[in-house]
């Protein structure tokens, strides 16, 4: 389904003498705010393929309808995210659940929504029909190597399905480690992956990335061979300039300084992307900035602080994706509200007052630090979030339009109620 560019218009129109309100009064107050709806404008956050579908957990899944039935139809519902806040312009997909028939084909229609193909996710966490070594007990890690191999042949094919495609990073996320003390030798499962990574690696193309992401526990309960940063950071230290780390925000501990981590793997070149989502108690997946809005904020400070220190790109020297699942909630609204709230977080982030802060930092002034960030986070950024959507083209309400113009029903009309997302 599209939205009609003349809908759009009207839906802008309807909303214009207000939000020009709300943008001029905010505008006053923000040094520099043509340089900040820029920025905004300019930021693209990935959706990944297998987030179009409704997810589920370990009990249960219930479907909400018309999901897409193939790639094709996950392209087609990315593109409309796109339209309507257009800071949704890049698909990321997911090896064996989404491989392009016809990768020219898959590429064109892409552009035609005007996304472009962000870093490529391998899978060896689960056994695929006629796979002969099961993955049951790890993959890179496997104590045979017949197993290991499986899973590195695996990855090098997801970077020629990349290559075909015009990405030009893999994530890979194992699940490998253990559920029982004594299961496995720590140093011999880390240095198995270590060499399958280092296989992988060299099959990367000269201006290709490999991220490697890492994750406390699950599905595995005992010990995660890629368990925190530091571990991750030991792989990537080793593989080469080409490996960087990618933080996934549920996949720490409970309380762990998030923002602390990414400042550090920024200090040392060595932050490759970001998954966002957000949770109450362990890897929940749920809605960008709905449990946790200060948390994301002190991240998105040292995100902006740590980028702009080294003179990075903030569009594209970050892979920048959402990695959530929407069990309750139809999850192309569940996009559009996570896509919000990254650009008024972000937002927030840049408008921080960097001098005072420095000048609060090198007097000890605690309170004054606090009141900076505070000053930031406690602004109301709507609006300037929306005026770079509009200025891009996109709706100035993405939801609003999205209900009034009910995408759900015209899609459970044009796919079916029983529809299920390849990979759910
Ligand atoms: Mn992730």
């Amino acid at each position: 389904m599209r939205i009609e560019k003349h809908i759009l218009e009207q839906h802008n129109q309807s909303l214009l003498k207000e939000h020009r309100r709300r943008f001029d009064f905010i505008a006053a107050g923000i040094p520099d705010v043509e340089n900040v709806v820029k920025k905004l404008a300019d930021f693209q956050v990935a959706i990944p393929s297998w987030a179009l579908g409704t997810g589920g957990t370990r009990f249960g899944r219930f479907s909400g309808g018309g999901e897409p039935r193939n790639l094709e139809e996950k392209i087609e519902d990315i593109g409309l995210l796109h339209a309507l806040n257009r800071s949704s312009g890049a698909i990321s997909l997911h090896i064996p659940w989404d491989i392009p028939k016809n990768a020219a084909a898959i590429k064109t229609l892409a552009a035609q929504h005007g996304l472009r193909f962000d870093a490529m996710n391998s899978n060896t966490f689960q056994d695929q029909p006629g796979q002969v070594h099961s993955y049951k007990f790890g993959s890179l890690q496997h104590v045979s190597k017949a197993t290991r191999q499986q899973a590195i042949d695996h990855n090098i094919e997801v970077i020629r399905h990349g290559v075909e495609l015009g990405s030009d990073s893999l994530t890979v996320w194992l699940s490998d480690g253990s559920c029982f003390p004594g299961q496995l030798n720590f140093r011999k499962a880390f240095q198995n992956t270590l060499e399958g990574l280092q296989e992988i690696y060299a099959a990367l193309p000269a201006d290709w990335k490999i991220f490697v992401e890492y994750k406390a526990f699950e599905p595995n309960f005992y010990s995660t061979t890629v368990g925190d940063w530091g571990q991750s950071l030991l792989y990537t230290s080793k593989l080469g300039p080409k490996a960087y780390t990618l933080v996934d925000l549920g996949h720490h501990l409970p309380n762990a300084n998030i923002e602390q981590i990414v400042a550090l793997l920024l200090m040392e070149g060595k932050l490759g992307g970001f998954h966002f989502n957000d949770s109450k108690y362990g890897d929940d997946d749920l809605t960008v900035g709905s449990i946790k809005p200060y948390q994301l904020f002190l991240i998105f400070n040292e995100l902006v602080e740590g980028m702009d220190a080294r003179g990075m790109d903030h569009t594209k020297d970050l892979g920048w994706m959402i990695d959530a699942s929407h069990n309750v909630k139809d999850p192309l609204e569940d996009l559009l509200q996570s896509v919000e709230a990254i650009m008024l977080t972000y937002a927030q982030a840049l408008i921080v007052d960097r001098k005072k802060l420095t000048e609060a930092q090198l007097s000890n002034d605690t309170v004054a630090a606090q009141e900076v960030l505070q000053f930031s986070f406690r602004s109301d950024l709507r609006a300037l979030a929306a005026e770079a959507r509009l200025r891009a083209g996109g709706a100035l309400d993405p939801l609003a339009l999205y209900r009034s113009e009910k995408v759900r029903s015209h899609l459970i009309k044009e796919r079916g109620a029983k529809t299920v997302a390849t990979g759910l």
